[in-house]
């Protein structure tokens, strides 16, 4: 009997090559998200209703996520695997010139929809001795200029796995933070608010890690036998690494 996985945010990027990884191996999948068709598609994919449930709704919104989950059928309720993917970033700016409404949005998401999911899959987590995996950031770990509430939800993703892990030890399930650094996906047309030539300057010359990495690694943690918990994991393209710290000189600090 194949086990259960479910993918939150599998309509692009990270997600859906997770989804897909996660197929190939054997599993059943749950793929969530906004976008109707995009869950369709993937469905057809990956050979038909079988090996994927899609589930449609929008994770700030709890009802929608309850009713979701209870409507899960037969063969896709038993959840072993989560997957807390789906997120976002809004806007580059400095906290002073950000809107609040899209600090908001990226909160409702990343943290509450996030924390919402997981408080009402932890049951079934703990009933078949599962395996949590939560998508941070490098921005979980270092802050950068434009970061402000997108790097701040992300510390909470960070910290939220970490302390999971603390309750959930004696249950026996594994909880692991995975922190990507620069890549590839429609994340940086969301950030931008589908600035196409921002996203070519992002990623020009970078050889970015692409979703099929993630998904690669999501695999490899969710393989390890039931004894092994990876913490975090923080994984960047070999192209990117770290700055000297910046001053600014003469100014009113
Ligand atoms: P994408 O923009 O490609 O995918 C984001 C996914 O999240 C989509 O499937 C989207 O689905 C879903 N999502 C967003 N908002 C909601 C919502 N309100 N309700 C339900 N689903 C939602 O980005 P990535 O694949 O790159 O990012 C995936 C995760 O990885 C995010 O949490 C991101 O913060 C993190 N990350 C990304 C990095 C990068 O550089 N790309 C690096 C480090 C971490 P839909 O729009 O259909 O609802
Ligand atoms: C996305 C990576 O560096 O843009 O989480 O914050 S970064």
């Amino acid at each position: 009997m194949p086990k259960t996985a479910i993918v939150t945010g599998a309509t692009s990027g990270f997600g859906d090559a997770i989804a897909r990884r996660l197929v190939e191996e054997g599993w059943r999948v749950v793929a969530t998200g906004r976008r109707r068709d995009r869950l369709d598609a993937l469905v057809d994919a990956l050979g038909g209703p079988a090996a994927v449930h899609p589930l449609c709704f929008d994770i700030r919104d709890e009802t929608a996520t309850r009713a979701a989950l209870q409507s899960l059928p037969e063969g896709f309720r038993d959840v072993s695997v989560l997957v807390n993917n789906a997120g976002l970033a809004l806007g580059t700016g400095p906290a002073q010139d950000c809107d609040p409404d899209q600090w908001r949005t990226m909160i409702d998401t990343n943290v509450t929809g996030l924390v919402t999911i997981t408080r009402l899959l932890l049951d079934r987590l703990i009933a078949q001795r599962g395996l949590i995996v939560n998508l941070a950031s490098i921005a979980s770990n270092w802050p950068y200029p434009g970061g402000n509430v997108y790097a701040g939800t992300k510390a909470f993703v960070k910290q939220f796995s970490l302390g999971l892990r603390c309750d959930l030890s004696a249950q026996g399930v594994r909880v692991t933070s995975i922190e990507p650094g620069l890549s590839e996906s429609e994340f940086t047309m969301v950030r931008t608010g589908g600035d196409k030539a921002a996203y070519d300057a992002l990623y020009a010359g970078a050889n970015p890690l692409q979703p099929e990495d993630i998904a690669e690694t999501v695999r490899w943690v969710v393989s390890l036998p039931p004894h092994v918990n990876v913490n975090s994991l923080e994984i960047m393209p070999v192209s990117q690494s770290w700055s000297p710290f910046r001053i600014h000189r003469d100014g009113p600090g």
